[in-house]
């Protein structure tokens, strides 16, 4: 995927964005599909999903994609798909090399032993709802699950001793120490490799390692004397590049320690209050796969509203997101995929694999962005049943094994008899009072009551983000009654939140309106008929980005709250 900055000098990576060949196959089992016969009669844009185009809009099923990749030579070669909804299966010439469960999370395969030469790249890719293939992807979600190669695709020549994986964390800010872990691999023990650190362009390593084995990890502790500091105010980025012998990789870093102390959340060790939405990584025209200019324009606008804080729902972000986001200084809630689980799917071990598996994914693709400042799983899961707390503790301990470094939290809507809050660092709850239940005028207490409750109930010292709130508001609607659905009580709702919450109060450390703009539902009958147009109308915008009558009052508190 390009990035604002080069990823590699020294090796090889081919862009395989643009247009494929495509077929629909619709109702068939892919382990029926002869892949050598395919009749490919039309051309889809990668990246993109193909059912938020017109002529496919709306239908499930399986679909081939192809492309013609070039292998150097004999080394492996790795294909990188940034994102492929809902399942996939990869061909190199007509052979399977794996299947992929999942879409929202980058994913690699591996090409051994090819001739030099072009090969024949197919990818069978399936939207249908199939709990055995895709687990995580379930019809009864609130929001249209599209399907297709959503975001980057491209293939590495990795030679004979590659980097796997940099990973950096920082671990003293004041210090300015970070800590760089080198996973490497390689055909053959390599032996002695030159290995050279630079920090934006200057040299600060150059050493001889002895690579005994064909794969292993190689730490080292870095100061860089002076280097800026990340901060949402402050959104210092370093260039940090290693070079090991004829491979190199080159990341993107922030020096910046996320930490909680009592009922805040610190950045450096300053207090930091969390402003901002839940944002859906969606569009009609793009589904899942947005251009890179509708990225620019949610950050720019997210920016106006003057947040600071982005809850990715309800799955792993888009890593271009993630890129404006260090940039421009937007924490962001990065979650696992998940939305209203009950025990039936917490104590099945082929839901809990697959979970795992998007949260190793997840946490690989992200863990350097300096923005992601907490970890999510599971939204609004049935943490409230005992019986879905080792589920809970599975997940939450898989996120910390893989990061320490950050804190973990999940968004429960049955705050008042959750029974797993002590598993987490923050304690998340998305109500809607003002919408499901009673009126604008009952938020004070209700809010109120569930911070009352945490605080007598364990939780006073941690902190608490309201991570969903808000109501619908069809756009343009607005009526002398006021009511539900109308622009002016979206607006009036808002309004009140955000005044209870946060002038003259600040036992609640963040805040996520549910949404920043509106989104397509899923199709399914009993979730589409509560949802005027088909969409979710929560939003503070449109689907097409259109300010609603909410927007200035939201941006007019986030901006006087943020000048504090
Ligand atoms: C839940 C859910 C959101 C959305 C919201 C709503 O909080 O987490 O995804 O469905 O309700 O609009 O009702």
């Amino acid at each position: 995927m390009l990035r604002r900055f080069r990823q590699h000098d020294q090796r090889q990576v081919v862009d395989l964005r643009g247009f494929w060949d495509f077929v629909f196959l619709g109702d068939v089992n892919p382990d029926d599909v002869d892949i050598t016969s395919l009749q490919f009669n039309d051309r889809m844009a990668v990246p993109g999903c193909f059912d938020a185009t017109p002529k496919y809009a709306g239908r499930r099923g399986l679909v081939a994609y192809r492309t013609r990749i070039p292998i150097v030579d004999e080394t492996p070669h790795r294909l990188i798909l940034d994102a492929v909804h809902h399942w996939s299966r990869i061909f190199i010439d007509g052979q399977p090399l794996r299947d992929h469960t999942s879409g929202f999370t980058r994913f690699a395969t591996d090409i051994l032993g090819h001739e030099p030469g072009e090969a024949e790249l197919i990818v069978l890719v399936d939207n249908r709802f199939d709990y055995e293939r895709s687990p995580l992807h379930l019809e009864y979600f609130d929001w249209y699950h599209f399907g297709g190669i959503a975001r980057g695709a491209e293939l590495h020549r990795l030679g004979t001793l590659w980097i796997d994986r940099l990973q950096i964390t920082t671990e003293d800010y004041a210090e300015r120490m970070i800590k760089v872990a080198i996973d490497y691999a390689a055909t053959t023990p390599p032996g002695p490799a030159d290995m050279v650190i630079t920090c934006d362009g200057e040299e600060i390593l150059n050493e001889q390692v002895n690579l005994k084995d064909t794969a292993g990890r190689i730490e080292r502790l870095l100061q860089l004397d002076g280097a800026a500091l990340w901060s949402p105010d402050e959104p210092n980025l370093h260039l940090l590049h290693v070079r090991l012998d004829d491979d190199d990789m080159r990341e993107r870093i922030g020096i910046r320690q996320v930490s909680v102390d009592g009922p805040r959340i610190l950045i450096n060790g300053q207090p930091v209050r969390l402003l901002g939405f839940n944002r859906h990584d969606a569009h009609p025209q793009f589904g899942h796969g947005l251009p890179d200019a509708l990225l620019i324009a949610d950050v720019q606008q997210l920016k106006d509203l003057g947040s600071n804080f982005v809850r990715g729902s309800h799955y792993p972000q888009d890593v271009r997101f993630l890129d404006l986001c260090d940039e421009t200084g937007i924490c962001v809630w990065n979650e696992a995929l998940g939305w209203q689980h009950t025990a039936e799917h917490l104590t099945d071990p082929r839901f809990i694999d697959a979970q795992l598996t998007l949260i190793d994914e997840m946490v690989a693709m992200s863990f350097n962005r300096p923005s992601v400042i907490m970890w999510g799983i599971l939204n609004e899961s049935h943490s409230h049943d005992p019986a879905c707390r080792p589920g809970y503790e599975k997940l939450l301990g898989r996120l910390r094994e893989l990061d320490g470094t950050r804190p973990v939290t999940y968004a429960s809507n049955h705050p008042l008899n959750d029974v797993c809050f002590d598993l987490v660092d923050i304690v998340s709850v998305n109500t809607y009072p003002g919408w499901y239940h009673g009126g604008i005028e009952e938020i004070p207490q209700r809010l109120d009551e569930i911070i009352a409750h945490l605080d007598a109930h364990g939780q006073a010292d941690k902190p608490i983000i309201i991570s969903e709130i808000g109501a619908g508001a069809v756009p343009g609607w607005r009526d002398w009654n006021e009511t539900r659905w109308t622009e002016q009580y979206q607006a009036r709702l808002l309004d009140t939140v955000i005044r209870h919450l946060f002038v003259d109060r600040d036992r609640v450390s963040g805040l996520s309106i549910w949404q920043f703009c509106d989104c397509r539902t899923s199709e399914q009958t009993d979730r589409i008929l509560r949802r005027p147009r088909g969409f979710n109308n929560k939003g503070v915008l449109d689907e097409y980005r259109r300010p609603k009558l909410a927007y200035e009052v939201v941006k007019r508190h986030f901006h006087e709250l943020r000048s504090r």
